[in-house]
């Protein structure tokens, strides 16, 4: 495992980058922190360069309100103005184009498009890809970027690289070697790391509580799923979520995935606007310290039409919630 993306290929990102007279970036659907943070860090440098940048997303209208604090936001457009032509479309988080949603469609308009992410499912959709499945978020490989292009991290960067690498590391749990390091750095810089983390992660509205009490009360274990490993799951359906933020949808996983009994955590999300559609978070975790046994969910979330990292997937799917909980056992079987 190289914890360094290799110079070759951050000298592709920084070559395109520099040549860019116009640049788009464009963060996936239902966006968090580690895209939004890594397209708004972008766009600081890029506006800084003198270069005309825009950041945007496909849905929802608007940003969640967690990440309003985050330098940059003046660079957000609604998808509408988004040019159907660009010079240069850089793509960051995203594993696939089906992430762009509805943006997927400017691609085709761009004369280059470059794909900063590090999911291990990336299905590489740009002219030049640099993907590196070790990052452990997205703002991480940019930090990296900006360092090969000479362009330093100052504070309103380091804010918004901070805020990816915080939430994709689900507050440093999940850290690999360079990780503090990075986060020293970008605390050195003078942000407030604590502020930043507890907007992000560790606030939410009074209903957050019943619909914990809700959803978590509903939760099913299988303990015998996935060769042993087993399977926790629950279901957050629109009526448990009415009122609520995708905060508080999204913060669901964190509580399930903890149960003991099982190495694999589901969340199957309702969607609010689409009757019968569903998004279903994965998680996996190792059984003991020192063992690498935990099921690769990316794999799993990629047969059934995702995409993600091993420890941590999601897909969209249809179906009633026996129809989606039999299709995901299936797929867990050995
Ligand atoms: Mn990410």
């Amino acid at each position: 495992m190289t914890a360094v993306k290799p110079a070759a290929d951050l000298a592709a990102a920084v070559e395109v980058l520099d040549a860019a007279r116009s640049v788009t970036v464009l963060c996936h659907v239902q966006p968090d922190a580690d895209t939004v943070g890594s397209g708004l860090a972008l766009a600081q440098v890029l506006h800084r360069r003198g270069v005309p940048v825009r950041v945007s997303f496909a849905e929802p209208a608007e940003l969640p309100a967690s990440m309003r604090s985050l330098p940059g936001i003046e660079f957000l457009v609604p998808p509408a103005e988004v040019p159907d032509e660009v010079d240069l479309l850089v793509a960051v988080d995203c594993g696939s184009a089906g992430r762009l949603g509805t943006l997927a469609d400017r691609i085709s308009g761009a004369a280059t498009t470059l794909v900063l992410d590090h999911h291990r499912s990336n299905t590489r959709f740009g002219t030049v890809n640099v993907i590196d499945e070790t990052a452990e978020s997205t703002t991480s490989l940019l930090a990296r970027v900006f360092d090969a292009w000479g362009e330093p991290i100052d504070r309103s960067i380091a804010y918004c690289l901070f805020a990816g690498l915080v939430t994709d590391t689900g507050c440093f749990r999940w850290a690999g070697p360079g990780t503090h390091k990075l986060a020293d750095r970008l605390l050195s810089t003078g942000i407030d790391g604590a502020g930043i983390t507890r907007t992000l992660m560790d606030t939410h509205p009074f209903g957050w509580l019943p619909m914990l009490s809700r959803v978590l009360g509903s939760a099913q274990l299988e303990s015998e799923a996935a060769d042993g490993a087993g399977l926790v799951y629950a279901f957050v359906r629109c009526e448990d979520v009415a009122g609520l933020r995708s905060e508080e949808v999204e913060s669901v996983i964190d509580v399930v995935r903890t149960t003991s009994e099982a190495a694999i955590a589901a969340v199957f999300k309702e969607s609010r606007t689409a009757p019968g559609l569903w998004t279903v978070s994965l998680r996996s975790r190792d059984t003991g310290v020192g063992l690498d046994d935990g099921v690769d969910v990316a794999q799993v979330a990629t047969r059934l039409g995702g995409g993600g990292h091993r420890y941590a997937a999601g897909y969209t799917t249809t179906g009633t919630p026996e129809d989606l909980v039999t299709a995901l056992l299936a797929e867990l079987r050995p």
